[in-house]
């Protein structure tokens, strides 16, 4: 089959294919007129009329004549009697501009596409005017089949076309309507025609007849125009059908035939937006933010007690981008309103205020009608939408402090902002990365009281640890996390992580206390002279220098026996420092003696080839008190 005529069946037999499921056969509803072909449908009844037969009917000219019948090759042949008595069948088509063609639909796809059944297909271009003659032989596959002929003219001279008075497929019901057909030839109307009509429901049971006039009366403007008129007042809601037939006569003296024909659907009033609005800030959890802006829309005409009213909206903000919301309402007693999420608005990534640039309303699923462009919202700022509970600021600053005046930094601060909008305590960690990203050192905040706003959290990060990786700067501030430890629920939507937060100033190794050193008998020297500089009251220095210098002692037999007693002694002068933090030892202080303690058990214990004594892995690990600072 070759392409031109699967285009041509492909156009004329969705028509039938869609008549033979039920739904809409006449897709025209503009009110826009159109060249097209015109087309005239006949049966023939093989129950009455044994083979062979003929179909006789008039061809007014134009480029290219298609005749569709709807049945098998096999099952009946046709020939095509030209108006001069010329017969032009298959084997001759060609020297008369004719193709004959059959087609049968081999997949489900071509069935509802192309054709449901079998069919056959007679071209022919540039058909002389006058009365044609189909000659239709053969077998028929049922003797009661009535055969389908749908004749079809394109590039005649004669313009048909159908109106609806409304430029809407919908009327309401107890609105009457105008429906009109055009008939032209060139530009000249077409006078005398008879014009009549089916309304059809969507069972195709005839609802009413149509009788169209061109008479000037009853729904027809002006008589003699060519547009033949006829007023139709809905009785019933649903979706129909008007089919139109069409009989006339050229201006030579040809008989015509054609097909008109639209789909309209009737319902019950409903109401129509008005186009005003107003839109407002709704803070529905009272924490100073809007969580959404409420659009509330006014509308008049009859509202239905049943189903939803959805409004679809679209808003714009001056950068050009959009977003949208949708509206459902389905207490008849309530506003039309729709709620604008704050996040969506956020996305906007601008201030307002925003342009309503688009709203539709439904009921269920029936179309109330599209306004553009309804103006303005208020100038909402972005500051002051919906946010998280957390936010978490950058690095702000870092620096080295030296706890003991020896030159070395003890410890790293580093500052960031938490602004939260809850009262409460709030746990913090954070991690110290080298450039690799490899953990140096790690802080645990477990209680840390926020009251509602920004506030600058200060962590200090171990001097000891970043000198032992023997690493330079600039260090990354990572994986901070800030959770609230007073509603179990909130700590899920509230658990935040953050990246890297930022990184420090560019340190070298050689600026904390103990760069490069693993030798545990070097930072216990060190540790001993940072207990003797400090200014601490006789009875307590002594007693914290005794546990060193007993370490010393321990750690100089070196065997395994003295290991344990070793790690014993250093735990034991941990868990006296951190007793007396922020008592008779400032946090500073207390800070560089635990981290000191620690790494030296870390020192140690690697130094005896890694035990995994459980207090190596516990006093080795970075100490998991609170190293925030005022
Ligand atoms: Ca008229
Ligand atoms: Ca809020
Ligand atoms: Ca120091």
């Amino acid at each position: 089959m070759n392409l031109k005529i699967v285009s041509n069946g492909f156009q004329l037999i969705l028509g039938l294919a869609a008549l033979a499921t039920g739904s809409q056969v006449w897709a025209e509803r503009s009110s826009t007129v159109m060249l097209k072909p015109i087309s005239a449908s006949y049966q023939v009844d093989l129950s009455t009329q044994p083979l062979p037969t003929s179909l006789m009917f008039p061809v007014i000219g134009g480029s290219q004549l298609t005749i569709t019948v709807l049945s098998g090759e096999n099952d009946l042949t046709l020939k095509l009697q030209l108006p001069d008595g010329t017969l032009v069948e298959q084997q001759n088509a060609a020297s008369y501009g004719g193709h004959f063609e059959a087609y049968s639909p081999q997949t489900p796809f071509e069935k509802v596409y192309v054709s449901p059944v079998d069919m056959q297909l007679i071209t022919l271009s540039n058909p002389p005017a006058g009365l044609y003659e189909l000659h239709i032989d053969g077998m028929a596959a049922t003797a009661s089949e009535e055969i389908p002929v749908i004749v079809k003219t394109v590039g005649s001279h004669l313009r048909t076309g159908f109106i609806m008075g409304s430029s809407r497929v919908e009327v309401l019901l107890g609105q009457p309507i105008t429906f009109s057909v055009f008939l032209f030839e060139q530009s000249t109307p077409i006078a005398g025609a008879v014009v009549r009509g089916k309304v059809l429901n969507t069972d195709r049971v005839e609802v009413a007849s149509l009788v169209f006039s061109d008479n000037g009366q009853r729904g027809d403007r002006q008589a003699g125009d060519g547009l033949y008129s006829v007023l139709y007042e809905p009785q019933q809601t649903g979706g129909y059908l008007i089919s139109v037939n069409i009989q006339g006569t050229t201006s030579t003296g040809l008989p015509f035939e054609a097909k008109e024909g639209g789909r309209l659907v009737v319902n019950t009033p409903d109401i129509q937006l008005t186009g005003t609005f107003r839109d407002q800030g709704f803070d529905e959890d009272n924490d100073g933010y809007f969580d959404s802006v409420r659009f509330e829309f006014d509308a008049e005409g009859p509202r239905g007690d049943e189903g939803t009213y959805y409004i679809d909206i679209s808003v714009e903000a001056g950068n050009g981008k959009t977003t949208y919301a949708i509206g459902r309402v389905s207490d008849p007693a309530a506003p039309l309103t729709v709620d604008m999420p704050a996040e969506r608005l956020k996305k906007l990534g601008m201030d307002g205020p925003y342009r309503l640039v688009r709203v539709l309303l439904r009921h269920d699923n029936r179309s109330l009608g599209l306004l553009k462009n309804l103006g303005e919202t208020a100038a909402y700022r972005l500051s002051s939408l919906e946010r998280r509970n957390t936010l978490v600021y950058p690095l702000s600053a870092d620096r080295g402090v030296d706890v003991n005046g020896d030159e070395l930094f003890d410890r790293l601060e580093v500052v960031f902002g938490v602004d939260v909008l809850i009262s409460g305590y709030y746990g913090i960690s954070a991690d110290l990365n080298d450039q690799n990203k490899t953990d140096l050192d790690a802080v645990y905040i477990g209680d840390l009281y926020l009251e509602r706003g920004y506030h600058d959290v200060t962590l200090g990060f171990s001097g000891e640890r970043i000198g032992l990786s023997g690493q330079d700067g600039p260090y990354i501030l990572n994986n901070v996390l800030v959770y609230p430890r007073f509603d179990a629920e909130a700590s899920t939507s509230f658990y935040t992580a953050f990246q890297p937060l930022g990184t420090t100033q560019a340190y070298t190794c050689s600026q904390f206390a103990g760069c490069g050193n693993d030798d545990p008998y070097v930072l216990l020297e060190r540790l001993i002279s940072q207990v003797e500089a400090l200014n601490l009251k006789k009875g307590f220095k002594n007693s914290l220098r005794a546990k060193l210098i007993s370490t010393r002692a321990v750690l100089s037999k070196n065997n395994k026996g003295a290991q344990k007693v070793a790690i014993q002694k250093i735990s034991a002068f941990i868990h006296e420092v951190r007793a007396q933090r922020e008592k008779t030892l400032s946090q500073p202080e207390a800070d560089m003696l635990i981290e000191g303690g620690s790494v030296l058990v870390l020192l140690w214990c690697k130094s005896q080839g890694d035990p995994k004594w459980h207090r190596c892995r516990y006093y080795a690990a970075p100490d998991q008190i609170d190293r925030t600072f005022p």
